[in-house]
């Protein structure tokens, strides 16, 4: 693997201008800076859940596990237990997370395994042709929800900041740059570092797209999570207007589970995987 390409050969069957092109694109970015500044190309190790995000695992090219839907997290977890000299990111969608996984990221938000979760939120269940997920809007109709969405939207970023997550960030797939820089802290964070990633559907739910004028840039600051959990609050998923405030809201350091376990911490020191593995 050192010296391949990070895009694998595989034709990419997302749709014509779906920002997942674009999260792939930061992502592989990102992974070419750490590159370029010690990381191992080998050491990076990604796990995939079901939807249409999940096909990121034949285009990047690093190893991993394309897992169960709702299971990318637990999955991700095994890895860096195996191998907690690996930088594990773990990639998922909205439906997946805080639907049929949201169990797993609450406790991975208190567990705080060295992983990075990249959640590409379209609002929808995309590749089951778009149901309502926790974070679609009020109103939302769909084929399954007939008379629009009653339930009211889960603020995910206000979950994980009231369950102990040390890294927590919101980007938006169309600002590569920013993207990219937020995903290279991710990684570098030791701890469980939490991207939402905002993403429109261009099919199953237009209502929400084009939001970049709403969006703005958060000045790079230490926060105290009061602090953090009020600008959580500034977008609610439902509303067409108002402000979303991007970038990384909440920074803190805990030890991490492969800190807190001896026989994870043995490993680390025997470097355990390839030989003469650097974080
Ligand atoms: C346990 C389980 N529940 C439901 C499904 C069906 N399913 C597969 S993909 C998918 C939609 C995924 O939506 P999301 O996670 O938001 O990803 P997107 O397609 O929007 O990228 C669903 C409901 C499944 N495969 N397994
Ligand atoms: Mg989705």
């Amino acid at each position: 693997m050192p010296g391949q390409p990070l895009r694998t050969k595989e034709k990419i069957t997302w749709c014509p201008s779906c920002p997942d092109h674009m999260i792939l694109e930061s992502t592989k970015r990102a992974l070419h800076s750490l590159i370029g500044q010690g990381y191992k190309h080998e050491n990076f190790a990604m796990v995939c859940d079901i939807g249409c995000h999940g096909k990121i695992f034949d285009y990047l090219n690093i190893s991993g596990i394309y897992g169960l839907h709702g299971r990318s997290i637990p999955t991700a977890e095994g890895v860096i237990i195996g191998n907690p000299n690996l930088s594990v990111i773990a990639f998922a969608g909205d439906g997946a997370t805080y639907s049929e996984g949201v169990g797993h990221f609450v406790h991975a938000c208190r567990f705080n395994p060295n992983i990075t979760l990249i959640v590409n939120d379209n609002q929808a269940f995309s590749l089951t042709t778009g149901q309502a997920t926790p974070t679609s809007q009020l109103g939302f109709q769909t084929k399954s929800e007939p008379f629009g969405e009653f339930n009211q939207p889960l603020n995910p970023l206000h979950l994980a900041l009231s369950a102990g997550a040390t890294f927590v960030a919101r980007c938006n797939a169309h600002d590569l740059d920013h993207t990219q820089k937020v995903i290279e802290e991710a990684i570098k964070h030791q701890g469980f570092a939490f991207i939402e990633i905002i993403q429109d559907c261009l099919i199953f739910n237009v209502e929400k797209n084009a939001r970049d004028d709403q969006m703005y840039k958060l000045p790079e600051k230490e926060r105290s999570l009061k602090e953090s959990l009020e600008l959580s609050q500034e977008y609610d998923y439902s509303k067409r207007e108002g402000r979303i405030p991007l970038g990384v809201f909440y920074k803190t350091h805990r030890k991490t589970f492969d800190e807190e376990w001896p026989q994870l911490i043995e490993l680390k020191k025997k470097k355990i995987g390839w030989k003469g593995a650097k974080r």
